[in-house]
């Protein structure tokens, strides 16, 4: 039987509560950690606070399993980082506050050879050349007092479980001793192949694996455009392409939001302007897109002759279907480009967002829809189908392709 670890997994946040509860499944002792004390609060008393099935399900086992959660570091053998690592808006490059924080903390928990993994995204070169030097400076020397890895996490929110119990997994590590101590680790819950690599590979595989996303849903965005011009059916021109054996074009929408595919291209982009045309160009085609649909709703006004304070009812706030995070959504950017003095024509609903996040948003669908001359479908949620007849007398944009009364598609 392969020896029992004491993990640590640090930031209870879309990835490492879930990771956290399925390594509590298996022979490991876990410890979950963040610094949001209402967070930990709430786990503590048997509340979760995202929506994700069957996730809910996992926790109540991982609690069977005397899982713990904490706002302090505990002493393990092993610490799970899984903290974000959002970008810098103007320069683009990674802020690794968090990181910091955490390694900061870990310096007098840290014994011989300690595992540290990093699962949270990272650009290319971050732990040689900065996270390395960091803990040196802390006066802790890589692969004496600690060991580091990259095990950069892959699973998508809306499939989270399926994906974290299924997907292969990448894991960056420099020093083979230590392969074994992490097969046991993740194999306890994942039937996905696990494929061990160097660090700087592990950490470029990740980013190019939503960079890859980015750059074929910018493809899909580019024929849109180039459609409407041509007055046909973009839907219908990709449906017929991708009969092609080896062609399968995605959607095109009103852009691309989240925390990892909007976000990670820009490291490239960031560290290797000269070499990254492509990859840039890609981001700006998808960073149009909210801009497209404001010119559009102006260009419904103007058609319709309709009154300069016509009523817009935005439906959608999150990111994507059925999830409630808002980082980079394509609303937020929409929001982001529309005249101050314009803004007050706008209303927001979204069915998973409670915290108020921007002006005039609102929390019943039916005083929503009331409010609304104009209704801009943003995201397919779940409970999108079961309200659409409301939106009857409605002018409506549908940027998502999910109703088929709309009176115009992007
Ligand atoms: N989108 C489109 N058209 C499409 C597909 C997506 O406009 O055809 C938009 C979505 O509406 C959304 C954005 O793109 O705004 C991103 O959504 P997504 O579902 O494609 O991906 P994420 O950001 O939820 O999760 C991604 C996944 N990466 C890849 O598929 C390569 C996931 O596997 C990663 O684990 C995750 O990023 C991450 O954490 O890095």
């Amino acid at each position: 039987m392969e020896a029992k670890l004491k993990i640590n997994v640090i930031g209870l946040g879309y990835i490492g509560l879930p990771t956290a509860l399925a390594l509590a499944e298996g022979n490991h002792t876990l410890v979950g950690t963040d610094l949001n004390k209402n967070l930990i609060k709430s786990l503590n008393t048997k509340k979760i606070n995202f929506p994700e099935p069957g996730l809910n399900e996992l926790f109540f086992k991982a609690i069977k399993k005397d899982i713990i959660f904490k706002e302090n570091l505990v002493e393990s053998d092993v610490y799970i980082i899984t903290v974000p690592t959002p970008h810098n808006h103007d320069t683009k490059e990674i802020n690794l506050h968090h990181i910091f924080q955490v390694l900061q903390s870990l310096k007098n928990l840290l014994k011989n050879k300690s595992l540290i993994i990093i699962e949270s995204t990272i650009s290319p070169g971050t732990i040689e050349n900065k996270l390395v030097p960091f803990m040196l400076e802390l006066g802790l020397k890589d692969s004496i007092d600690y060991v580091i890895s990259h095990a950069p996490e892959r699973i998508l929110p809306g499939n989270l479980i399926h994906e974290l119990y299924n997907n292969s997994r990448t894991i960056g590590v420099n020093d083979s001793s230590q392969i074994e101590k992490i097969t046991s680790i993740y194999s306890s819950f994942s039937k996905g192949e696990l494929i061990f690599t160097d660090i700087k590979t592990a950490e470029l595989s990740k980013i190019i694996e939503n960079t890859y996303r980015d750059i074929n849903i910018a493809f899909a965005n580019e024929l849109l455009l180039i459609a409407n011009e041509l007055e046909i059916d973009v839907y219908k021109a990709i449906e017929i392409a991708n009969k092609h054996p080896r062609v399968n074009i995605l959607k095109p929408g009103p852009g691309v939001g989240g925390h990892c595919i909007s976000v990670d291209p820009w490291f490239l982009v960031g560290e290797h302007p000269k070499l990254t045309k492509l990859i840039r160009t890609a981001r700006d085609v998808n960073d149009f897109m909210p801009k497209y649909v404001l010119n559009k709703i102006k260009k419904i006004i103007k058609d319709r002759d309709l009154k300069s304070n016509t009523k817009i009812g935005i439906y959608g706030l999150s990111y994507k279907e059925n999830v409630d995070d808002f980082r980079e959504s394509p609303t937020l950017q929409l929001i982001e480009k529309i005249d101050k003095k314009a803004l007050e024509n706008f209303y927001f609903y979204d069915p998973l967002i409670k915290p108020i996040i921007t002006d005039n948003q609102m929390d019943n669908i039916y005083d929503f829809v009331n409010q609304s001359d104009i209704i801009v479908i943003m995201v397919n949620h779940k409970d999108l189908a079961d309200h659409l007849k409301l939106f009857i007398n409605k002018i409506v944009l549908d940027t998502k392709k999910v109703y088929p009364e709309a009176d115009y598609v992007l």
